[in-house]
């Protein structure tokens, strides 16, 4: 039987002709895991293997949708060659066919109506260098102060309040390292058991050791599993819920006094605040019983150390930051910050979330977060970009604004690299609408997204496979994502691209690159003194060390493992608490007889964002071919909706038809709907437009719906 066996192996064995591999990071979350394609040539076909490698964040752990990652990057469907639109078909043209049509665009886009009328819309799932050159390219060869990206739908509430709270942000002021000892865990709208799952191990860690975990979402998920209390807040209501928490904490004396006076201003307001509250409206509120709040904030005030999650449950409301802030002000309240296992953690999403929040592609931000309306900081950049300060466009708007400035005529063209805004902003047919309004569309992608359809020319980019670059994680890790797959047809890396166009608009002396290293080099500089500083950042260091948390001002640096150790970043030091109202400013929209039901958005383990990716993998839409509606079955039965038929959903906005899902692990006044499908599934159809005015992040965990039926049974 063994050498039966054998014999088979060594057959199977000799079928391989060759075999090669290579080395990457995942295309997906900010965990970035590290891994390797292998590549086996059969006889007649070709097998794909990917396998985790060890690192600092995964350990050598990969979820699902890193092993199938390589289903959509290999797809036949990938774009090989520029597409330009005409008679409404896309045919093929050459680069240089491609880059003369866009010199002629733009050039006559901004002659007849200014520099501001292009708009650049970027990503946070290109690399650092990519992200960093986006911004300069917009500011430099453009000349326009319209750059926004899509990490404004994700995370710029988070980053608000850090930034307003402690001065500065990181993700994550902790490596992952101290989860496992921290005593108390709370976990704020963040379902990291599906969107992070290699990020798991560590909690459970802290779970075998102890810890006690506190869940706070509306529906249980496989991350609320691992808690031992969960909140099962109504959406919307993190803001008051955290209010409760620090009333409990307060008045049952559990802050750190001495923490508060050294480190922190603004207390008093906010024991104040508290104090003309009481617990049981914000039971009523938030639909959380006080005994849970009391439970909650007793064994988070009293343990010795604790930290706190929050993700987008919390954060994507229209005062998401100030709700970020309140649970800021229960850490700083305990003295919970700057000390082993206790910090703050903002669970990052896209894979370059952390990097590419901090490089310019925000509208009112340059490399290193340096701020564009800083006469100091623009000094610096201009002379690193060899320009005038006085040619460094000013501050310009958020991405769902651009959208808005679209419909309004103010933006005419617009250069859209790495998202897709049809289906991930809010109200999608205003942006449907307002992006055909536009005069030139071009759109850069792998494939042909619901958005690249709209556009005039899309230009064909390389896949994580192909493009070498840096990464920053979840935790603020620098990594060396290795790339060495040749690219398919036609296509070039987005860093290239966007140096072509600036070649073509007579702008190739600020853009004279050859390869990703020598972007990061320049990043280095443009950073150096800034707030997240990568001067001691380099590729040489990164293959050797594996990854380095910034901030690393110098070469012998070891990069910053815990933040605000001794002060926090603002100039006195000091951390800035503020008083959060329960009832936000920008008031959310509420159930009514008409639509008498909340609905929240998010995510499943098998889809990434607006699916174009793993909607092309056969083994992750195996999983979830189409979307569908969570309800609860009492809530359904009120509806006449039966479980697993087609239900359709309207909000003042729009309506679309999904798949009955009943679950008793959600609220009965609520409803969730994931968005990682299109057109008639596409969920941000219902959601409305109003943003968070502080950082402009869309409400899309709030919704007023009312479901109903597709066919009725008689
Ligand atoms: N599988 C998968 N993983 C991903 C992604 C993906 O698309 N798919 N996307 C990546 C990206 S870019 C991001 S930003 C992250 C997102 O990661 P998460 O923020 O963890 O994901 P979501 O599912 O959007 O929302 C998290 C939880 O918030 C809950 N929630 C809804 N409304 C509220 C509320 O009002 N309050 C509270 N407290 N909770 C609420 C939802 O029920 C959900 O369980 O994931 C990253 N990882
Ligand atoms: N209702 C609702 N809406 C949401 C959210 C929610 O929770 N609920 N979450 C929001 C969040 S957190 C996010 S991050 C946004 C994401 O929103 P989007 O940015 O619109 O989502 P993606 O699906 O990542 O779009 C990326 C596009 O770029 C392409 N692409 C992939 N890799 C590359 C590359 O390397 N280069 C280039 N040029 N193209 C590439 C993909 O094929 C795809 O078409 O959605 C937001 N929208
Ligand atoms: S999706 Fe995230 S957790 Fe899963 S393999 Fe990719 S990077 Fe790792
Ligand atoms: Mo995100």
């Amino acid at each position: 039987m063994t050498d039966l066996l054998l014999k088979y192996f060594r057959s199977k064995q000799q079928e391989i002709e060759s075999e090669k591999s290579y080395q990457t990071q995942c295309p997906f979350c900010s965990m970035q895991c590290k891994m390797e394609l292998i590549e086996q040539t059969k006889v007649t076909r070709k097998k794909y293997t990917t396998v985790g490698k060890d690192n600092p964040t995964s350990e050598g752990r990969l979820c699902i949708k890193g092993m199938n990652a390589h289903q959509h990057a290999l797809h036949s469907d990938r774009i090989k060659y520029p597409l330009l639109k005409v008679d409404g078909e896309f045919v093929r043209i050459s680069w240089d066919q491609a880059l003369d049509i866009i010199k002629e665009q733009f050039t006559k886009i901004q002659a007849e109506d200014g520099f501001d009328a292009l708009g650049v819309y970027g990503s946070a799932s290109i690399t650092n260098e990519e992200a960093y050159l986006l911004g300069k390219f917009a500011r430099v060869a453009l000349k326009t102060k319209y750059i926004d990206y899509n990490g404004r739908l994700c995370m710029s509430a988070a980053a608000t309040a850090a930034s307003q709270t402690f001065g500065m942000d990181r993700g994550l002021t902790n490596a992952l390292t101290e989860v496992p000892f921290s005593r108390v865990i709370i976990l704020a709208g963040t379902n990291i058991a599906e969107c992070q799952p290699t990020i798991m191990p560590y909690f459970e860690r802290a779970k075998e050791n102890g810890a006690y975990i506190i869940a706070i979402d509306p529906r249980e998920t496989a991350t609320t599993k691992i808690a031992d209390l969960h909140l099962k807040v109504r959406p919307g209501k993190d803001a008051a819920l955290a209010n409760g928490l620090l009333k409990v904490i307060i008045e049952e004396n559990l802050i750190d006094e001495e923490f508060i006076q050294a480190r922190a201003e603004g207390f008093e307001e906010i024991r104040e605040y508290v104090s003309s509250i009481n617990l049981e409206d914000i039971e009523s509120l938030t639909g959380v019983p006080a005994k849970q709040i009391q439970t909650a904030a007793r064994i988070f005030g009293s343990e010795e150390s604790g930290m706190i999650f929050t993700a987008r449950g919390v954060e994507q409301q229209t005062d998401g930051s100030a709700a970020v802030r309140n649970f800021l002000n229960i850490l700083i309240s305990t003295g919970k910050i700057g000390k082993p296992y206790s910090g703050y953690g903002a669970i990052t999403g896209q894979g370059n979330g952390q990097g590419a929040r901090e490089h310019g592609q925000k509208a009112d931000q340059l490399p290193g977060y340096r701020m564009i309306e800083n006469e100091e900081h623009r000094e610096y950049i201009s002379s690193v970009w060899g320009i005038g300060k006085e040619d460094l466009p000013r501050k310009g708007v958020s991405a769902f604004e651009m959208i808005q400035k679209i419909d309004e005529g103010q933006i005419k063209g617009m250069f859209l690299m790495c998202s897709n805004p049809v289906v991930s902003n809010p109200n999608a047919h205003f942006v449907k609408q307002a992006l055909k309004k536009l005069k030139f569309l071009v759109a850069v992608d792998l494939f042909e997204s619901e958005t690249a359809r709209l556009a005039d020319l899309i230009l064909p980019t390389s896949s994580y496979l192909e493009d070498e670059g840096t990464m920053t994680n979840l935790e603020g890790r620098v990594t060396l994502r290795e790339a060495s797959k040749p690219m398919p047809g036609e296509v070039r890396h987005d860093w290239q691209i966007i140096c072509d166009i600036a070649r073509a608009l007579g702008k190739g002396n600020y853009f004279s690159y050859s390869k990703a290293e020598d972007i990061f080099n320049e990043l280095r500089i443009a950073s150096r003194g800034g707030i997240a500083d990568y001067y001691g950042i380099t590729y040489e260091r990164l293959r050797k060390e594996g990854g380095i948390l910034w901030p690393c001002p110098d070469l012998d640096h070891p990069g910053t493992q815990r933040m605000f150790e001794a002060t926090f970043a603002h100039s006195n030091g000091k951390a800035k608490m503020v008083t959060v109202p329960n009832d936000p400013v920008v008031s959310k929209e509420k159930t009514c007889d008409e639509f008498p039901l909340y609905l929240t958005t998010g995510r499943v383990m098998s889809h990434y964002l607006t699916g174009v990716q793993t909607r092309k993998s056969a083994s992750l839409s195996a999983r979830n071919f189409e979307s569908y509606l969570e309800v609860h079955p009492s809530t359904a039965k009120k509806y006449n909706i039966q479980d697993n038929v087609l239900v359709k959903i309207d909000s003042r906005r729009g309506s679309i038809v999904v798949r009955s899902k009943w679950s008793d692990k959600i609220r009965q006044d609520t409803v969730f709907v994931p968005f990682h499908w299109a057109d008639t599934q596409n969920v941000n159809r219902l959601v409305a437009e109003d943003l968070d005015p502080a950082c402009k992040m869309p409400g899309f965990k709030v919704s007023a719906v009312k479901v109903s039926p597709v066919l009725s049974e008689n």
